[in-house]
């Protein structure tokens, strides 16, 4: 641009003349209008004065420093150590649907392992034709499929089955991650072995110490899952799995196996210590529910939330939150003002892909007046997102694992927001 400090200078003095008649042309503009021209529009600013960063001063960027607050958090006290821990995707300062890899949500049994792709083998064993060993090259030479997903750890939201408890969105339902994946699928894996009459489960280990082994029956494993390698457009991260990681829709986190290393197929299940002991729902009569690897529909306003109160007082209010289900699209979302009394529609922003996460919107005129706000996801199957309370008359309190209730935010008058649970 060839923007000559002559030029800058009358461009300077029209802005002068422009900006004291126009001053007040925007409503609730905090700046124009009774203590003169907005020096913000009518001065010449630093950053206009000399040159910026030169192209190649990034080669790989960074988000801007004024956002760095937008990261994922952990919680110390709830896990012991944090190799075997989670942390949280800042779902309260994201807009659309994709979540960027670098504040994705992380959970790792034993750390996130570093793997080359050099060093990277994949075997298909058990009861199979052929017994295989793939490089990466060689993955790379198989048809691929796009496909975006989200990624639910079944313990998200499992710290409010008692009441509420975490302040922040972040918190309460920030165990997610919602990416577009490219990889092979599965089934051309398993086709490519041979899988015999006998073969119902495929067992996936992943090369970390954990090894988070995990039993798919075959039925999913030719479905929809991926064999997948690029995450939103790039290899993945190591925290994700790099290089090769399992995708597998709308299932609940843990069957998502990183660094995936070997496919066992097998006429029945593999009890890894994971399955006998941990990902189960206690009942309370005692018995526990296996095998309820489907993620059922959930949905939060993301904001306003306790992490993102309103600052602007009352007027126009943008609500925006996130709806999902592992068993297909979202049809609709609803919105309470009231703790569940009234329900509104809310708009379903961008594309409601199945088994992904899906942006709505509800645009209102606040009054500035307390609000419970409370969202409610519809899937293609009619199912409706449940009460806390509803799913506590089922499943009791005895569970970390699978709670999609409602989630209420208490906005009060000075636009301050708190999580609660209405009666
Ligand atoms: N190899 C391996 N795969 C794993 C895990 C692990 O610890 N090791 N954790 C599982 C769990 S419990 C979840 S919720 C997801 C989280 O994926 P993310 O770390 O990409 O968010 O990975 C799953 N896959
Ligand atoms: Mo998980």
């Amino acid at each position: 641009m060839s923007d000559e400090p002559i030029a800058r200078t009358s461009r300077r003095d029209f802005l002068r003349s422009t900006a004291l008649a126009g001053a007040g042309l925007v409503a609730g503009s905090a700046t124009a209008g009774a203590s003169g021209p907005d020096p913000k529009i009518v001065e010449v600013q630093d950053w206009a004065s000399s040159f910026g960063d030169p192209v190649d001063a990034t080669p790989y960027g960074m988000p801007i420093r004024f956002e760095s607050h937008v990261v994922r958090r952990n919680v110390e006290w709830l896990t012991e150590s944090p190799v075997s821990s989670i942390n949280f995707t800042p779902i309260h300062a994201l807009e659309g649907t994709i979540t960027p890899q670098g504040c994705a949500f992380e959970r790792h049994h034993s750390g996130a392992i570093e793997l080359s792709k050099a060093d990277y083998r994949l075997m298909i064993n058990g009861l199979v034709d052929t017994p295989l060993v793939f490089t990466f090259e060689d993955l790379l030479r198989f048809p691929r499929s796009v496909t975006t997903a989200f990624c639910e750890c079944a313990a998200n939201g499992g710290m409010e089955w008692a009441g509420a408890q975490l302040e922040g969105c972040q918190y309460t339902q920030g165990m997610i991650h919602n990416m577009e994946y490219t990889g092979v699928p599965l089934r051309l894996l398993l086709e490519e072995a041979g899988v015999k009459p006998e073969g119902k489960w495929v067992y996936a280990e992943g090369a970390d110490a954990s090894s988070n082994g995990r039993s798919l029956p075959l039925d999913k494993a030719l479905d929809d899952v991926m064999v997948a390698f690029f995450a939103n457009g790039e290899a993945l991260r190591k925290e994700h799995g790099y290089p090769v990681r399992l995708v597998v829709p709308g299932w609940e986190g843990n069957m998502w196996v990183k660094w995936l290393r070997r496919l066992g197929v097998y006429d029945q299940a593999v009890e890894s210590r994971e399955e006998t002991s941990k990902y189960t729902d206690l009942m309370p009569d005692g018995r526990a529910r296996k095998w309820t690897w489907v993620m059922d529909a959930k949905s939060v306003i993301t904001s306003p939330s306790p992490q993102v109160p309103i600052r602007h007082g009352k007027g126009p209010l943008v609500i925006s939150g996130l709806a999902w289900s592992g068993n297909g699209r979202i049809t609709r979302v609803d919105v309470s003002l009231d703790g569940g009394v009234n329900w509104q529609s809310a708009r379903l922003s961008g594309l409601a892909l199945p088994k992904a996460l899906t942006r709505f919107h509800l645009d209102i005129d606040w009054n500035g007046e307390e609000l419970l706000l409370q969202s409610r996801a519809v899937d293609e199957t009619g199912y409706v997102q449940p009460t806390k309370d509803q799913l506590r008359e089922i499943r009791g309190l005895n569970n970390v694992y699978h709670n999609n209730g409602i989630q209420t935010w208490w906005v009060k008058a000075d636009g301050e927001v708190e999580n609660v649970e209405v009666a």
